[in-house]
């Protein structure tokens, strides 16, 4: 077994960016502007966008952080989207998901700027996604594709099960990997809360991406020897012997699951450091209108 190690991986990115900033400094062009809108006081969320304006810094791009609290009405945060899409400062913002209930997350995510739109949510990025054209690609699903090419993990002809369906990782996801080109060119199989038989699917798995945000939800009994393993969730699970009270925790039977796998993602510095290296890149991109001019 061996470790697919997403903060080792996230720094060497964030390294990179930095010496693209760098370049952009030396050239007088424009440094990277990240936004992101955060709005009431999930603790989870807050985490996130602190993790995203922090790693903005190091890498030397700007970062405007607008915090709203949970109040804040439909009406006044597609204001301040409208704001963002207007300004010619920023280069892309994300809205952190999940919002309060009483918002229509698809409403925001449809008044996003598609050439702003760095979380590659809008569904013009979605199609785009699909077709293979140039477009910001998902963070997670991007971050995903990242330690498969960095680790070098074949992935042509290959069997990938990808467990979960959502919009934002097992359905992108699913698409890249079933896509042209490397990573891609799998077999791809999708996996949900109503597939019957699971384990008769994942035990034929080369690659397993579980996505369905169910702590230990992946059993090593239902992996194949010598399986790459990509664990997507982030659980909070009660741990009265840590300061937090919580421990993080993937959706994959980690201790039980890792002796039986080529490689594995642990949880935490796995996927999520990936997720906000892509949101970066993502930014970088949209910078030098690498997207869509
Ligand atoms: C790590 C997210 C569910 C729902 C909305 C590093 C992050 C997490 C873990 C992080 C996530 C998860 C983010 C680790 C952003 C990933 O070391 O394991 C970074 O900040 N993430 C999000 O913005 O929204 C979510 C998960």
């Amino acid at each position: 077994m061996a470790i697919l190690d997403g903060k080792q991986l996230a720094q060497q990115i964030r390294a990179e960016l930095q010496a693209e900033v760098s370049t952009i400094v030396e050239k007088g062009g424009k440094i990277p502007h990240l936004a992101a809108v955060l709005i009431g006081d999930n603790p989870a969320s807050q985490a996130y966008v602190r993790n995203k304006v922090r790693s903005c810094e190091q890498v030397g791009f700007r970062s405007t952080l607008i915090q709203r609290d949970a109040n804040t009405t439909h009406d006044e945060l597609l204001q301040i989207v409208d704001e963002l899409n207007q300004n010619p400062e920023i280069d892309g913002f994300i809205v952190q998901l999940p919002l309060p209930k009483h918002i229509d997350e698809y409403a925001i995510t449809l008044a996003i700027d598609p050439r702003k739109d760095v979380d590659g949510f809008h569904p013009l990025n979605f199609g785009r996604m699909a077709q293979g054209l140039p477009c910001y690609l998902p963070a997670t699903p991007f971050g995903i594709l990242e330690i498969i090419r960095r680790y070098e993990i074949p992935t042509a002809g290959k069997e990938v099960v990808v467990i979960g369906r959502s919009n934002i990782v097992g359905s992108p996801i699913s698409i890249l990997m079933a896509r042209k080109g490397y990573p891609g060119d799998a077999t791809v199989t999708i996996c949900h809360s109503r597939t019957q038989n699971l384990a008769e699917h994942t035990l034929k798995a080369d690659i397993i991406i579980a996505a369905i945000g169910q702590a230990e939800f992946l059993k090593a009994d239902m992996v194949k020897p010598g399986a790459v393993v990509i664990d997507v969730g982030i659980n909070r699970v009660d741990d009265h012997n840590t300061a937090s009270g919580y421990r993080l925790t993937g959706d994959v039977d980690y201790e039980n699951v890792a002796p039986k796998c080529a490689w594995i993602t642990p949880v935490p510095g796995g996927v999520g450091q990936l997720t906000v290296a892509a949101l970066l890149m993502n930014t970088l991109k949209s910078a030098k209108g690498e997207i869509y001019g």
